[in-house]
């Protein structure tokens, strides 16, 4: 009695999923005959009221017919999804005057950009580029430069410590104090990447980039720094602008200046962005403090130096005029698309 049950639900699931006007009507038929609650797996239990010798010629039948059915089901879900795509490519028209989807292209970083182009000028001086850990000991990031214990660069307010000996480096400055102790002299080196303060407001972001020239000779003097910054801001701002120094302080260097240049965007008239001044600063400069020499192993009076130093977002800002520091990290591909030379 089972067998003729299994060979009708058999002719009537071939017939109902051949006649699926769709896949969704089809799918239910699946589950009508061949789910955990269908009607396949309601014969199977019928199988306990079987005499013992019956049942695995029975339970073999049910196993083929199942079979049999899952192989219907197959190719007519397959016909069935042809049929479908057919007729909505039938139905469904193209707009071919539809604008396609625009993928705006990336570009070289400006940080990335302004430190090729300084490496580049730099390098026609003789000047080698260099780079560091940016986790740094207390004794690089600040003893070896004659940085204090009670300086308030050594704040906790400012820097970031790693632990009690460790920070994440404050300035490049160290790079240049492992050059002076590994290298030989005389040196010209440029130090280069990311720094990190305490210290996040519309002007100023916690990470930034620095870079800064050291060089090491027998006899060097302001006048020399001063030459070298000139050269350098004609040629990374343009032709015709000048350069000029305000007495400073920085604990690494004796005598220390800053560094101004003509504001490259009025040309030195005055205008927003060097507040009609026509002067702006772009960074630090001095003669190497005897004391960094000491802490280095080098004898100052056999040898002489100067560094300057410059923050590379506040160089784009102003070469750029890049309206936010705060677009720097962000990555935007509308900000970086200009930078990409097209
Ligand atoms: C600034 C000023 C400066 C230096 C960096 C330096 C490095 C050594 C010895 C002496 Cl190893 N000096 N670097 C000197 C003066 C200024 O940076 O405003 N940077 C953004």
């Amino acid at each position: 009695m089972s067998s003729t049950r299994l060979e009708q639900i058999k002719d009537e699931a071939l017939k109902a999923f051949g006649s699926a006007a769709n896949s969704r009507e089809l799918y239910d038929l699946k589950v009508k005959y061949l789910g955990k609650q269908g009607l396949l797996t309601d014969i199977m239990k019928e199988m306990a009221a079987l005499p013992k010798e019956e049942k695995p010629l029975f339970g073999k039948k049910v196993n083929e017919v199942k079979a049999g059915l899952e192989a219907a089901y197959t190719q007519a879900e397959e016909a069935l999804r042809k049929k479908e795509i057919e007729e909505r490519l039938a139905k469904e028209e193209l707009d071919l005057t539809l604008p396609g989807a625009r993928r705006l292209r990336g570009g070289p970083h400006p940080v990335a950009v302004v430190t090729d182009e300084i490496a580049r000028i730099m390098s026609r001086l003789g000047y080698a580029l260099r780079t560091g850990p940016q986790i740094e000991k207390d004794y690089y990031n600040f003893e070896a430069l004659n940085i204090p214990a009670n300086h308030p660069a050594r704040d906790m307010a400012d820097t970031f410590f790693v632990d009690d000996t460790h920070v994440l480096r404050t300035h490049t400055s160290p790079i240049q104090i492992h050059s002076l102790e590994s290298e030989n002299l005389p040196l010209r080196v440029i130090g280069t990447g990311p720094v990190y303060r305490c210290d996040s407001d519309i002007s100023h972001l916690p990470n930034f980039h620095q870079i800064e020239a050291l060089c090491v000779d027998k006899k060097v003097s302001m006048a020399d720094l001063k030459g070298t910054i000139s050269f350098f801001v004609r040629e990374f701002f343009g032709a015709g602008l000048k350069t000029r120094f305000r007495p400073s302080f920085f604990p690494f260097t004796e005598p220390s200046a800053e560094v101004d240049c003509n504001c490259p965007i009025c040309k030195g008239k005055g205008c927003s962005l060097c507040k009609q001044s026509g002067w702006i600063e772009i960074g630090g400069c001095g003669l190497v403090n005897p004391k960094v020499f000491e802490h280095a192993k080098i004898d100052p009076k056999k040898w002489q130096g100067f560094a300057f130093g410059f923050g590379i977002e506040r160089m784009a800002i102003i070469k750029y005029g890049i309206p936010d520091i705060r677009l720097f990290p962000e990555n935007d591909v509308r900000f970086l698309r200009p930078f990409a030379g097209e």
